[in-house]
């Protein structure tokens, strides 16, 4: 496997530039639905939240369903609703079926502040905090690029259509390939969030297109099930793996040089940056509609040195 790929931070606009509240105007009741439950990504954003709650003197309150999965996300926003917290901070599982009970929510007097992920019509939100998905995806090809400057097959694995996250992700992903004639697309196959799906789906496209030279998995899960799927295949260095995310498995992968490149997001930041926003807005205070945090690329040239791996707990 490869040994280095381009090493870059995000561009994106500092959220250190953003206003903080130095404290809040009263104890507030503040919700945090997370995407999923057991995800380290929401993990280490729950424990910005927590920290920034103490700081500012609110009470926060975390729950998430047991999958990725708007079906299940929704009945527990009705009962977050019914006992009408001041504020949610929510990561929606799918830009849809989100969209009319976060806008019902906030109809009915709630601050949301979508952290994360985001729904097709994010009007009713206070404020709106996410990584720069479309650029991380850009950065992901440029990490395989750099890897296999002479081109060659891609393969995206990403999660299901309709999250706002990975689907910017692929969109920035597909663009940078497609503006370089040396990389063909075989294209996108979802795995539902399920390691075990990835590793399927990679198995069987390598069995197809045994000459793929990059494989991008959209978040923790693909690139999980991913490694497991090429070191099923017995593919070595003719095939580079970059993943967003790094949670404790992806780094080992990366340690262990099944994957090349993470694309590390600022979990905790984005929780920060959220509870923040949210106390502003019930406090009257200055909000700021839309936040974009940064993103640092981890290879086994850095990850020493890297503070953006994942907590499994705070
Ligand atoms: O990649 C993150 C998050 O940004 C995405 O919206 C869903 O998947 C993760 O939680 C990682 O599992």
């Amino acid at each position: 496997t490869g040994s280095s790929a381009a090493s870059s931070s995000g561009s994106s606009a500092a959220s250190s530039s953003v206003a903080a509240p130095s404290s809040a105007s009263k104890d507030y009741n503040i919700s945090f639905i997370q995407g999923v439950a057991g995800d380290e990504f929401y993990i280490s954003m729950q424990c910005g939240i927590e920290a920034e709650a103490k700081r500012l003197g609110v009470t926060v309150n975390t729950q998430g369903a047991q999958k990725f999965d708007p079906t299940l996300q929704k009945p527990i926003v009705d009962s977050v609703v019914s006992s009408k917290p001041d504020a949610i901070l929510i990561a929606p599982t799918d830009v849809t079926a989100m969209q009319r009970p976060l806008a019902d929510a906030a109809a009915a007097g709630i601050k949301v502040v979508l952290v994360d992920t985001t729904t097709e019509d994010p009007s009713f939100a206070a404020s709106q905090v996410s990584s720069d998905n479309v650029g991380g995806g850009a950065a992901a090809f440029d990490a395989i690029k750099a890897l296999h400057p002479d081109g060659g097959k891609l393969l995206v694995i990403s999660v299901d259509p309709g999250i706002s996250t990975t689907d910017a992700r692929v969109q920035g992903f597909e663009e940078a390939a497609a503006a370089d004639s040396a990389f063909s697309y075989v294209g996108v196959q979802y795995s539902h969030n399920d390691p075990a799906t990835a590793a399927q789906l990679v198995t069987a496209a390598l069995q197809k297109d045994p000459d793929i030279v990059g494989i991008f998995a959209t978040n923790l899960f693909a690139a999980e099930g991913t490694s497991t799927g090429v070191k099923q295949a017995g593919k070595g260095s003719e095939l580079s793996i970059v993943g967003f995310d790094a949670g404790p498995n992806q780094v080992k992968a990366l340690k262990d040089g099944t994957v090349q490149a993470l694309v590390a997001q600022r979990p905790a930041q984005i929780g920060t940056d959220g509870l923040d926003q949210a106390v502003a807005a019930l406090d009257g205070g200055t909000v700021t509609p839309k936040i974009q945090t940064g993103f640092e690329i981890i290879t086994a040239d850095n990850v020493d040195s890297s503070d953006a791996v994942y907590q499994s707990s705070c």
